[in-house]
Formats: C-alpha cells, sequence, structure tokens
C-alpha cells in the first residue's frame, strides 16, 4: 500500500499487517490541529482496514512529539481535542503501538499512553511538563499515569515537570520495554524506531492465534486506593506550602484524586474541566510567554548577518568573586581558562575563589576529585598578559572603574592576536569609551554576568557602537556553551537590568520615607511572587556595593530629584547586611533569614522626621502598583532608546538575573495583563506628587494612545 496523506501533518502506510501511522511536523511533531486530525482519521482507517491486524504510531525527527501546540492555547479551540485523540486511540480495536524516540512529552506522552504498547530507543526522555507552563496533563495523563505508575508515582512525576530516562520510565511501568538501538539501527539505516516498532508489533502479532489482544490503560485497577487517598492528602499539604501561589499544581492533585476516585470517563471529564481553568488562568499566559521568551533572546539582527568565530581557549582578567564565578562557568563550557592577575598575592586568591567552588562540589557529593582534577587541569593562572597572546576570547572582570578598565584594554590591545574577542564585564560602565581606548573597536563587547557567575543564568550581552556582527554572535554562541540564557542589550548606564532596578528601587525608597517600612515593602514584593524584597536583597548582595554608587553618582545626581538617605544612614553604620551581621534585617549569631529590627525603624522614624513627612499606610497592593509602574515605565524608556531591542528581552532579563516570579511573564508581560492604560493612570496620579520622578514614558502614552500593548512589539522570528 502507497504512502496516504490522512492530513498534512500524518501519513498512513501498510507494512506487511502493520499500519505504520507516521507523525510529520517539524520541529518538535507538536500536535496541532492537523496532527489531531490525522491521528484521528488515522485510527478510523487502522480499524477499518481488514489487512492491518495490528497499528504503529512512529514520527519523523528527533522527537517522538513534543506535546500540545502550545501556540494554540488561548486561541478558539478546533476539533478534534487532544483528549479525544487519545481516547480514540485507546479504542483502537488492533493492538497499537507507539515507538518513542527522543522526546514525549506533555500531550506527546498521553499519545503514547492511548496506546496498548510503548517501546522506546535507550535516549528517550519522557515527561509530563505541563506544570512548567501553568497547565495539567489535559488529555488523560493524570488518570492513565496513575494506572501505570502508582497514584504517589504519577502525582509526583507531574508536579516535579522532569522528564524521566527510558530506565526510570520502565521501572515506573510507563513503557513496556527499551530497544537496543545497536540492533535496530543494525537492521536498517536510520529508522530505529520505525524497525523496533515493526518488530514489536510482528512479534505480538505473531505470538497470538487470535492476534494480539489491545490492553487499554483504562481497564487497568488503580493499586492500593485507600493508602493513595493518604499519600495524596499529604502532597495537597506540601504542594500548597511549596508552589507559592501556583496554580496548576493543586488541579494535578485534583485530577489524580479523580483517579482514586472516580469511574475512568467521569474522572477524564473532571481532568477535561481543570485543564481549560488553567488554559484561562493568567499564569499560563505568563509561563508560555517566558518559554517562548527564552527562546526568542537569541534571534538578533547580528544572528543573521554573521557567523560566530571560533572560541577555543579563553581568558579572565581579574580573580575577584565575579571573575572566578566566570572561570568556573568557562571551565563548566569544558573550556580551557587562563585567568590573569596583577601580582602574586591577587592571583593567588584568584586560584583559591575557583577551588573553592569546585571544593564545595566534592563536599556536596556532586563531583568526585577526579573529576575536579580533570577540571582544574583545563585552568592556568599567570601575572603575565604576554601569556594571552594566542587566547580566542579575553573577558576583563577588574574593579569597576573606568581608568582601571581603559587601562587593561590598552594592555590587551597590544598582546592579543588580531581577532581576538575583547569583553569587558563592567555593570555600568560606558563600552563605546573602553572600545575607544583600543585600536580594534570591533572587537570589544560587553559580557554582563550576574552574580554567582557559574550560577546566575543570565548574561547581558552588550553591543558597543563599533563592535562587529561576528563579536556579537560569537558572544551568543559563548552563552549556549556556559548554558546562559543572553539577552542583548545596549550601551548606557545600567544596561537593561540595573537601569530597570535603579528606578524602581528608587520608587520602593520614596514609599518607605513616605510611610513603608523596609519589612512591608519586602513582604509585598514577596506576596508578587519574587524570592525575596528589595532590602532582603540589599543584605544579600552587600550594602556597601549600592552605597559606594550613591556616593560616585552624588556629583552628578540632579539637585531638584528627591534622595531618599535612609539606605545611607544604615551604610554609616557599618550595617552591611548578612556580612556584618546586621543591614536592614538583624541576622544573629550568622543567621541567614534576618529578623526585622527596631533600630533601623527608628532611622526610618528619624529621617522621616527630618524632612516633615507624615508617615501613611500602603497596602501591599499599593506598594506593588508604584513598583510595577516604575518598573514598566523605565521599561518603556529603554526600549524607546533601544536599549533593548523588543519587551521580551526586558522580561527575560528580569526573570533570569532579578527573580521576577515567572509566572507572570515578565514586567512588560504583566503591564499587558494589569493593561498599559491602567498603568499609565497610575504614573499620572503618582506624578501629582513627584512629576519630576514620574514622568510617563512617551512609548507607553503612545501605545495606549494607540491602543496597543507591549506585546505588538515583540516581532517573532
Ligand atoms: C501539553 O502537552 C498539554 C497536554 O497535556 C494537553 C493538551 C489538551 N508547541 O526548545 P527548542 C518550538 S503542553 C509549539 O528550541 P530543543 C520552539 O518554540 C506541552 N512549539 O528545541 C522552537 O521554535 P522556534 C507540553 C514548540 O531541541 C522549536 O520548537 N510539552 C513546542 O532545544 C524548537 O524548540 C512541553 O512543554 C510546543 N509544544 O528542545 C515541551 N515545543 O524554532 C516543550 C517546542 O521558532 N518543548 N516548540 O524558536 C520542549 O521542552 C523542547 O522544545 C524540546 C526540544 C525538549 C521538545
Amino acid at each position: 500500500m502507497a504512502n496516504e496523506n490522512v492530513s498534512p501533518a500524518v501519513t498512513t502506510q501498510l507494512h506487511g499487517h502493520v499500519l505504520v501511522i507516521t507523525v510529520n511536523n517539524p520541529p518538535v511533531n507538536a500536535l496541532s490541529a492537523a496532527v489531531r486530525q490525522g491521528l484521528f482519521a488515522a485510527i478510523e482507517q487502522a480499524d477499518a482496514e481488514p489487512d492491518a491486524k495490528a497499528v504503529l504510531i512512529v514520527s519523523e525527527g528527533k522527537t517522538f512529539i513534543a506535546g500540545a501546540d502550545i501556540r494554540e492555547f488561548g486561541k478558539p479551540p478546533v476539533l478534534p481535542s487532544l483528549p479525544e485523540v487519545c481516547n480514540r486511540i485507546e479504542a483502537c480495536n488492533k493492538p497499537v503501538v507507539a515507538a518513542l524516540q527522543g522526546a514525549a512529552l506533555g500531550g506527546g506522552l498521553e499519545v503514547a499512553l492511548g496506546a496498548h504498547y510503548r517501546l522506546a530507543l535507550p535516549a528517550v526522555k519522557v515527561g509530563l511538563p505541563e506544570v512548567d507552563l501553568g497547565l495539567m496533563p489535559g488529555a488523560g495523563g493524570t488518570q492513565r499515569a496513575p494506572r501505570l505508575m502508582g497514584v504517589k508515582a504519577a502525582a509526583e512525576f507531574m508536579l516535579s515537570g522532569k522528564p524521566i530516562g527510558a530506565q526510570a520510565a520502565l521501572q515506573a511501568g510507563l513503557i513496556d520495554r527499551i530497544v537496543d538501538t545497536a540492533n535496530a539501527a543494525a537492521s536498517d539505516g536510520n529508522r530505529p524506531a520505525l524497525d523496533a516498532g515493526l518488530a514489536y508489533a510482528n512479534e505480538l502479532l505473531g505470538t497470538q492465534a487470535t492476534g494480539a489482544p489491545v490492553r487499554r490503560v483504562r481497564d487497568i485497577a488503580i493499586p492500593d486506593p485507600e493508602a493513595a487517598l493518604v499519600d495524596l492528602t499529604a502532597l495537597a499539604a506540601d504542594t500548597a506550602k511549596k508552589s507559592s501561589g501556583l496554580f496548576s499544581p493543586l488541579k494535578i492533585i485534583e485530577a489524580v484524586r479523580a483517579s482514586v476516585e472516580l469511574p475512568f470517563d467521569d474522572g477524564m471529564a473532571l481532568e477535561r474541566r481543570l485543564f481549560l481553568t488553567c488554559i484561562d488562568s493568567p499564569q499560563r499566559a505568563g509561563l508560555i510567554h517566558a518559554f517562548f521568551a527564552e527562546r526568542e533572546v537569541s534571534k538578533v539582527p547580528e544572528a543573521r548577518a554573521a557567523a560566530p568565530r571560533a572560541v577555543d581557549s579563553l581568558a579572565i582578567i581579574g580573580g575577584g568573586t565575579m571573575g572566578a564565578g566566570i572561570a568556573v562557568a568557562a571551565l563548566d563550557a569544558g573550556l580551557p581558562v587562563v585567568m590573569v592577575e596583577r601580582d602574586a598575592d591577587s592571583i593567588a586568591r584568584g586560584v583559591a575563589n575557583v577551588t573553592k567552588v569546585y571544593d564545595g562540589l566534592v563536599a556536596k557529593g556532586r563531583m568526585t576529585e577526579a573529576q575536579k582534577a580533570a577540571t582544574l587541569a583545563r585552568f592556568k593562572s599567570s601575572t603575565d598578559y604576554a601569556d594571552l597572546a594566542n587566547t580566542d576570547l579575553v573577558i576583563e572582570a577588574v574593579f569597576e572603574d573606568l581608568a582601571v578598565k581603559k587601562a587593561v584594554f590598552q594592555q590587551l590591545d597590544k598582546v592579543c592576536k588580531p581577532g581576538a574577542v575583547l569583553a569587558t564585564n563592567t555593570s555600568y560602565l560606558d563600552i563605546d569609551a573602553i572600545a575607544a581606548s583600543t585600536s580594534r573597536p570591533q572587537d570589544v563587547i560587553g559580557l554582563h554576568f550576574f552574580s554567582p557567575a557559574n550560577i546566575m543564568k543570565l548574561l547581558e550581552i552588550v553591543v558597543p557602537a563599533q563592535v562587529s556582527a561576528d563579536v556579537v554572535v560569537t558572544a551568543f554562541e559563548l552563552a549556549k556553551r556556559m548554558k546562559k540564557v543572553p539577552v542583548r542589550a545596549g550601551v548606557c548606564d545600567g544596561f537593561i537590568g540595573n537601569r530597570i532596578l535603579a528606578t524602581y528601587k528608587q520608587a520602593a525608597d520614596y514609599m518607605m520615607e513616605d510611610g513603608a517600612s523596609p519589612y512591608q515593602i519586602d513582604a509585598a514584593v514577596r506576596g508578587f511572587g519574587y524570592p525575596m524584597g528589595p532590602c532582603q536583597v540589599t543584605d544579600l548582595a552587600g550594602g556597601d556595593i549600592g552605597w559606594a554608587t550613591r556616593k560616585r553618582r552624588a556629583a552628578t545626581r540632579d539637585p531638584k530629584a528627591r534622595y531618599v538617605e535612609i539606605a545611607d544612614r544604615i551604610c554609616e553604620r557599618g550595617w552591611f547586611g548578612q556580612k556584618t551581621g546586621r543591614g536592614f534585617y538583624l541576622y544573629p549569631q550568622g543567621a541567614r533569614t534576618g529578623q526585622p529590627d527596631p533600630e533601623v525603624l527608628a532611622i526610618v522614624d528619624a529621617e522621616r522626621a527630618k524632612k516633615g513627612i507624615t508617615p501613611r499606610s500602603f497596602t501591599p497592593e499599593e506598594i506593588m502598583r508604584r513598583y510595577m509602574a516604575a518598573m514598566v515605565n523605565e521599561g518603556a524608556k529603554v526600549l524607546a532608546d533601544g536599549i533593548a531591542l523588543r519587551p521580551l528581552d526586558i522580561d527575560v532579563t528580569f526573570l533570569y538575573g532579578y527573580g521576577f516570579p515567572r509566572f507572570r511573564g515578565g514586567p512588560m508581560k504583566h503591564a499587558d495583563t494589569v493593561g498599559l492604560a491602567n498603568i499609565l493612570a497610575d504614573i499620572r496620579a503618582f506624578a501629582q506628587e513627584d512629576p519630576l520622578f514620574w514622568q510617563p514614558a512617551p512609548l507607553l502614552e503612545k501605545l495606549v494612545a494607540e491602543g496597543k500593548d507591549f506585546a505588538s512589539l515583540n516581532q517573532r522570528g
């Protein structure tokens, strides 16, 4: 029988007595309408075709099926729905085998659970990651997985969202067998899943005189239902505590509970209802926005214009916290690294900073001594710039001072080979000026890592005026190797993240002076979904850092601008946060969680009295409206200045560098959710009190006037 297209994305072909259904919907075989329609029609065909005694579902490409097509969510539904497709597969009266390769995720795994037999290639990853998108499995996963895996294990699998490998899937009962790819590949070139699937289907047919039986997961009894309900109650209590405001985790437990308490079809109906409430939740919109945004950030104009330079060696100038963190990130990416410091003592400290990280990993059992030795074998240290003559990419991470940095770049200009990429890790200095201090500004770029650089995912790639496109692309490539999330930024004081941060911290300072305590501000920010409030972050990072910046900027500060001195008063007492045992909070005996400090409240009171301010009260909602209005307003200015390419670049910056709650999608997505007209109305109201600080961004005014949102500025590639 010839290959038949049952839909644009699904074909069928009879191989002997096995009807092979092939899904082909690049790049990841997401279950868009054409795939659902095709699968449904193909099963109908299988039931009707007398020559077909068994059915095999396989996919083209690297991935079995990555799940529902998440671009369709929020749009009008197209039939058949995925649960209908999975039920139709299960209802097939001929045995259906699913042959999994690559990833079988979400709806992809649910299709496989609708089949009667499942085999997998050894490298397969299976998972129900819907929770990461603010969703729950919605095509039978919550009803079928518990029947195969056991209730508690299935609930935990869905709550974690983490995929598991073939062995674990076999042990959990999610798949029936793992195929030895060595044999399968030998039998026929590049389609091991097809070969293995055909072999399995024929084997099933061969052993049964009457044809192989269909085995439907829906018919499996839930093991030990009473114990399962006790487990679920405990899991629900634990999840309510840990899921910090997330909507879908408790819905997952509710649906799994239905698998124990209700007949299968009623459980499916409840799953559908709960799934649709998740689809309607703004958290789903925020999390799916984050999913696409973190993939879009790498699509920058330079990527279309140039290829990356080869980077086989890397050097770091400076062995402080930042330099050492970057060195570790580069070593972890498999690169050979040279660290350069100005003298023997400094380089010894730098090397110790790097070694300390690996010692910690060994102590925690996350690395063996042998692995540590192998990693450190790629790490060299030096006090001589001449050792950089052959290095492909150099990252400067010295003291944050323009003159010091320029001096380093002049040295690099002398010793580095032509074509070497010269990067600075400055967090706010003028990179155009640094580039201009060399004879090769086309090779100079900013790589702004966040501390600790070996842990934090964000990397701002700061693009000065004269840098060549291939250097920008090289930086993106390096970010990928280092498993960082890169965001393209333009040159200005603070780039995207720290520039916006400076503004909303100011808004927080004003509220503090006007009546909100540091503890109320932190609590409101945590209530919004951040892991920590701004005063806690200051205490963690060290209050002296911001203090130094404020002192440096004092001379250039607009004398008309409001300036709050509370943080200065705290720093003047030597209270720099956790490292000194007190800051905004008290940290008795090295405690990591701070306690409110009455003396800090007294300082706040004294500052208010000094300025004649009668404190007023702020609700958490009022605090967040001001905090977010300041963030969004500055974000709009950053966009208009071309510092960020698109609103989504700002979103990703804050998700990965500043702890912004992912379920809100980022500050610009959040602004769209709240409504730009509402944000602008707030800014105009606040401007009555302080017109200098609360100047509405012209871009925000324009979007509101045109009835548009920030999403309209996110071009998708
Ligand atoms: C679900 O299944 C709900 C059901 O339970 C119930 C329904 C009723 N849809 O990541 P990559 C795009 S919820 C649409 O760079 P990789 C992606 O945007 C779903 N598009 O590749 C990118 O596009 P572009 C549960 C998708 O090799 C391109 O494919 N499933 C989808 O690094 C390549 O992606 C998940 O949550 C999708 N589902 O990683 C799995 N997935 O080229 C989500 C990807 O325009 N997907 N795209 O930038 C993944 O985890 C990874 O994509 C995967 C491949 C591991 C599969």
